[in-house]
């Protein structure tokens, strides 16, 4: 639970379709993934609104999304970038319409097979999130993997929530794209409790089904608590 005052222009209101966003490419230790380089990305930047619908896990399905067989190698306890851009090919400066303002999560599922798992259903358990501030910092997450997790694939989902249209049902706009990873060096040493994708929101959580032009007591981020090590 966050404190926060938020005070959106009138204006802002008026948000275009076009002004979704993907989450494109991902920052790991040196190395910067290109677009659709082990990202399941969508080439449509649309959103999913039904938080019960298997898309809320990796996209797809409405959007469809382009398989990768690429694995992206990501150190346990290292601090990696979700790059959010408006498009696959946008530059850096055009990440997201400024009216889409809400919170940044992060969640990974352990996986057999990164390439081939749906992404759908069990094991996800969430490691980052970021309360309404959305998509400052250039459209880049930063997201601490948990150094105690057992090392091997999992499915990294970065998400972003737009709530310019929240105030009413399925309002709330849910982008989110699945990496595929592969951790090496974690100890192992805790087992995170787990949620199911869907499952884990329901439409009239209160950070889902929510009137932002208002002043603001709070925010109630959705989902799972945080794990950490
Ligand atoms: C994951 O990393 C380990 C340790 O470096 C390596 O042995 C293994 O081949 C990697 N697996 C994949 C699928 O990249
Ligand atoms: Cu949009």
């Amino acid at each position: 639970m966050m404190k926060l005052q938020v005070a959106i222009p009138f204006a802002t209101v008026l948000s275009l379709a076009s002004s979704h966003t993907i989450f494109t490419q991902l920052q790991a230790g040196s190395t910067t993934s290109a677009v659709g380089v082990g990202i399941r990305d969508p080439s449509y930047d649309g959103p999913i609104s039904d938080v019960t619908s298997n898309d809320i896990a990796c996209n797809g399905g409405k959007n469809p999304t382009t398989a990768t067989n690429a694995i992206i190698q990501v150190q346990a306890g290292s601090t990696v970038k979700a790059i959010w851009r408006h498009t696959l090919t946008s530059a850096a400066s055009d990440v997201i319409d400024p009216s889409h303002k809400g919170p940044v999560m992060a969640y990974l599922k352990k996986v057999t097979n990164a390439v081939t798992d749906p992404g759908y259903g069990a094991g996800w358990f969430k490691i980052q999130e970021a309360g309404l501030t959305n998509i400052a910092n250039k459209g880049e997450q930063s997201i601490t993997i948990p150094s105690c997790i057992v090392p091997g694939q999992y499915l990294l989902r970065a998400e972003l929530i737009a709530l310019h249209g929240a105030g009413s049902s399925q309002g709330a706009q849910f982008y989110m794209e699945c990496a595929q990873v592969n951790i090496t060096g974690g100890t192992g040493a805790k087992s995170p409790a787990t949620v199911s994708l869907p499952g884990a929101y329901k439409a009239s959580d209160p950070g889902i089904l929510i009137n932002i032009y208002q002043t603001l007591k709070g925010y109630t981020v959705p989902g799972p608590a945080v794990f950490t090590c």
